[in-house]
């Protein structure tokens, strides 16, 4: 009752105004001198002064924002490339922002200057090819310049992993992330998503001899200063690899391999000083909307000094422990291995491909 009552009142004030507002106008009409709506001299200078307010309290907003928000930034990047990919950024801020202020004065700066006034007459320039075709091919040159430096900096980091590179597959599924280290053979063995079991969740080729050394983290350890080449599968749907600070990210889809890589340069203690946090992580998330609990999708990434990551992989267990008996295609129901073996092909080829 007492929200109806409430209700009511305004309805009542808003048609109250509505009415009021009305019968101003209707006195205007009737006993006005015909030039209310004549734009005086006052009203373009009142005009053009509110321009140059908006002027300069719009850029010292962006001025103070853009400072203000740096406390949300990453800390310094902990990979060879992030540096180079900070740098890019910071650039093409740096150039952004320069243009965007310029033309911002000469916009609000022009508005008020050129204001409205009796006295003034308007000059008559249509075109100038000359200014035309340089304000076009600078800043086309520029852009170029920049999309071309881009790509060469993530070409780097999705194409092939330098030759000595250490290799780890990084499996991603609803919801969580798997890794698994190539060995002393720094090859991983042959897998397959139809040969997944309970016993062997990335569906490894246990025949593969390449799978033997293969070791199995539910952190991912990456030594520090050392090339890694990150292959990256998914089980289920689209993925994401998202290391922020390393600055590394990289798609996991079903039914295809892809890769980066990296060089880690900071440890996780030496971040942890930089940082004055003791208790400070680096993390890999899942940076797409994969499911319902996509925003619990992380994994504990480590980087160690050569001694501790070598200390924290003996610990590790291998995918297949020499002394279980994990299911094989081979091992499979009678009728299933026909339709193995042509995965088992359609697998080589997929393999083939990476
Ligand atoms: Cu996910």
């Amino acid at each position: 009752m007492h929200t109806l009552l409430v209700w009511i009142v305004i309805i009542l004030a808003v048609i109250t105004v509505v009415r009021a507002v009305r019968i101003l106008e209707m006195v205007n009409e009737l006993g006005g001198d015909g030039h209310e709506d004549e734009i005086t001299e006052k009203d373009n200078n009142f005009n053009g002064k509110l321009l140059l307010w908006f002027l300069v309290l719009g850029l010292g907003g962006m001025i103070w924002f853009t400072i203000d928000a740096r406390k949300y930034l990453l800390p310094i990047s902990a990979s060879k490339h992030g540096v180079l990919t900070d740098a890019y950024l910071y650039q093409n801020f740096a150039l952004i922002g320069i243009v965007f202020i310029i033309t911002q004065i000469l916009l609000f700066g022009y508005g008020y200057k050129y204001r409205h006034k009796k006295t003034n007459k308007a000059y008559f320039y249509p075109d100038n090819h000359k200014l035309e075709f340089w304000w076009t091919l600078i800043p086309g040159i520029v852009l170029i310049g920049l999309i071309v430096y881009g790509l060469k900096l993530w070409n780097d980091i999705t194409g092939p992993a330098p030759k000595n590179s250490m290799l780890v597959e990084v499996y991603g599924k609803q919801f969580d992330f798997t890794a698994r280290y190539a060995g002393s053979d720094n090859k991983l063995g042959n897998s397959f998503f139809r040969w997944i079991t309970d016993e062997n969740q990335l569906g490894v080729d246990e025949k593969d001899p390449a799978s033997k050394d293969d070791k199995i983290a539910r952190e991912l350890h990456i030594p520090v200063n050392t090339p890694m080449d990150i292959k990256i599968h998914s089980r289920d749907v689209i993925h994401s690899v998202y290391l922020p600070h390393l600055r590394a990210q990289m798609n996991a889809v079903p039914g295809m391999t892809t890769q980066m890589n990296f060089v880690a340069t900071i440890t996780t203690a030496e971040m942890r000083k930089i940082t004055n946090n003791p208790k400070f992580d680096y993390v890999m998330l899942c940076n797409k909307v994969c499911g319902v609990a996509h925003y619990n999708m992380n994994m504990k990434v480590v980087i160690d000094s050569p001694e501790d990551f070598k200390k924290w992989y003996k610990e590790q267990s291998l995918v297949f422990q020499p002394t279980e008996t994990a299911p094989t295609p081979e091992a499979m129901p009678a009728d299933s291995v026909k339709g193995m073996a042509e995965v088992a092909h359609n697998s080589k080829k997929i393999v083939a491909t990476r």
